[in-house]
């Protein structure tokens, strides 16, 4: 049965059979204090706001059965998969950056306790958690494989940030032909002024790369 979402540029219909929750990067790294989003010179509180309306997505998908994929940006610790040039751009002082020791470990590296998923949205053990080195979650890794096994069209993005790997993995998805809505109050940015302008970039020009929503609305659609 489908169902509708009330959003923007207009009302999306969906296959619950066929749309997952997908959550972009919620890790200690990037929206506890002491991991690479400080190590960058943010502040982490800004981000935070991301993730009760998350939780209450995540709960929802659950609850309904809906496939849910989670994402982790970082690297091997042997830091083979690391470009010189994000090690480079991504190193702020002399000690800082991917790879180097921090208080929740080496910052961006698989295995360490800031480069995983926060508490309060840990995987089930049946939900895909997707490595991904880059800012894009369909480079390098497995995605486009799990969403195709399972018959996904619709993609429900939530996570960190708007600007970065949301939109970036919202663009990948967007050309190999998923229906991506964004959920304006399940993501966030370092930059409020980056959130809002990546959301208006999505559901310009008549949906360019898809839609925009928030949390209530997306829960409403499965009421
Ligand atoms: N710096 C920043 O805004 N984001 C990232 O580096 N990665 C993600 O967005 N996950």
């Amino acid at each position: 049965m489908t169902r509708k979402i009330q959003a923007e540029p207009y009302e999306l219909v969906f296959d619950p059979k066929h749309t997952a929750l997908l959550i972009i990067d919620m890790q200690r790294d990037f929206v506890e204090p002491g991991g690479f989003g400080e190590a960058l010179g943010n502040d982490v509180t800004l981000v935070r706001t991301a993730i009760e309306p998350t939780k209450k997505l995540l709960d929802m998908a659950r609850h309904q059965g809906l496939c849910v994929i989670h994402t982790r940006e970082g690297h091997a610790p042997h830091l083979g998969d690391l470009p010189p040039t994000k090690a480079e751009r991504g190193r702020p002082g002399p000690d800082g950056g991917i790879g180097s020791v921090g208080p929740m470990g080496r910052i961006l590296v698989r295995g360490e306790k800031g480069h995983d998923i926060i508490p309060e949205l840990y995987p089930l053990n049946d939900e895909p958690v997707v490595d991904k080195p880059g800012k894009g979650a369909f480079w390098a890794t497995d995605l486009h494989l799990i969403l195709q096994n399972r018959g996904i069209k619709t993609l429900i993005v939530c996570g960190v940030t708007t600007e970065v790997c949301v939109t970036t993995t919202v663009r990948e998805a967007n050309d190999r032909g998923y229906e991506c809505v964004v959920v304006s109050d399940a993501t966030g940015s370092y930059f409020p002024e980056f959130h809002k302008m990546s959301l208006e970039m999505i559901k310009a020009q008549g949906g360019i790369f898809g839609w925009v929503t928030d949390s209530s609305e997306v829960i409403r659609a499965f009421r």
